[in-house]
């Protein structure tokens, strides 16, 4: 039995494949850019198992599944999948705010992780175990200027998450949506900022941010509660980080 990762190749999808591989469990790691998940193979060693996959094109994504069944027999099952691979773009103002961005962000934090969902549940609910770990994000709960749809499509995600726990009531499948609020060490940020590493660096400065090995943990102790145990929401800040008022504006 496997773990399946999405967005293995850095940030929090690299820290919870070393995670998961260091408590001795067998990882299938998926991302785009092959290069980067060869390297952790690397450090890794055999108990993790690299497939390139972009979750926003079902051939590609029917073709990682395929690829699963030609892994050693002890891959074939997955007992967990981490919708981890997902991505803000931009912090403008919806007025201000770049059309493609916006469906970027639908087609891979909405589209994505619902199609492999779909296509990995029938076998958890036949098998009558399995985990689906969605990785959310404070931005679905709290709006926040230019969260706009990244703040969107993670509401969904929570949603996605709870609707799933009623559909699966009775199959010993279990759901979790863990979210997360500043965390670095992820390229999440420059990911946002479009290559600006100056603006993405300057996030973190003197914040005291979670960090990508935190949410590893959170994920791996998730997957270590036992089976009669679901944890349906998790939302991790940074003791640093809480909440502000709302804004009135005055002419
Ligand atoms: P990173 O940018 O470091 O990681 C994102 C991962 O997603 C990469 O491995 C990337 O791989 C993968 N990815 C993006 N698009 C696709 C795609 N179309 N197909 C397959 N893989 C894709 O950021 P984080 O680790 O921080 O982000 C992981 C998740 O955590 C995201 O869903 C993010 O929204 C969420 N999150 C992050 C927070 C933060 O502050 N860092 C806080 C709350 C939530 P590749 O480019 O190789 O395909
Ligand atoms: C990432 C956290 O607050 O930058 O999802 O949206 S936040």
């Amino acid at each position: 039995m496997a773990i399946l990762i999405t967005g293995a190749s850095s940030g929090f999808g690299a820290a919870m494949a070393q995670t998961f591989v260091q408590a001795g469990y067998l990882v299938i790691g998926t991302a785009r850019r092959g290069e980067k998940l060869t390297d952790l193979q690397v450090r890794l060693g055999d108990r993790f198992q690299p497939i390139v996959m972009d979750v926003c094109d079902k051939e590609s994504v029917q073709a990682a599944l395929l690829h699963i069944q030609t892994l050693p027999e002890k891959f074939q099952t997955i007992d967990c999948l981490i919708n981890n691979a997902g991505l803000a773009l931009g912090l403008d103002s919806a007025d201000k705010a770049n059309f493609a961005d916006w469906e970027t962000m639908i087609h891979t934090n909405i589209i994505g992780l619902s199609y492999l969902t779909h296509q990995v549940l029938p076998k958890m609910v036949v098998n009558k175990r399995g985990y689906i770990i969605n990785i959310g994000s404070i931005a679905g709960n709290y709006p926040y200027f230019g969260g706009n749809v990244y703040g969107a499509t993670k509401a969904y995600v929570r949603q996605f998450s709870l609707n799933l726990r009623a559909d699966l009531h009775g199959t010993g499948v279990r759901v979790s949506n863990i979210e997360p609020g500043l965390c670095e060490g992820s390229e999440f940020s420059n990911v946002r900022f479009k290559g600006d590493d100056e603006r993405a660096a300057k996030l973190y400065e003197y914040a005291n941010a979670l960090t990508a090995q935190d949410i590893a943990e959170t994920a791996l102790w998730l997957y270590q509660r036992p089976a009669h145990m679901n944890v349906n929401t998790i939302e991790v800040m940074p003791v640093s980080q809480s909440f502000a008022g709302l804004q009135v504006h005055k002419d």
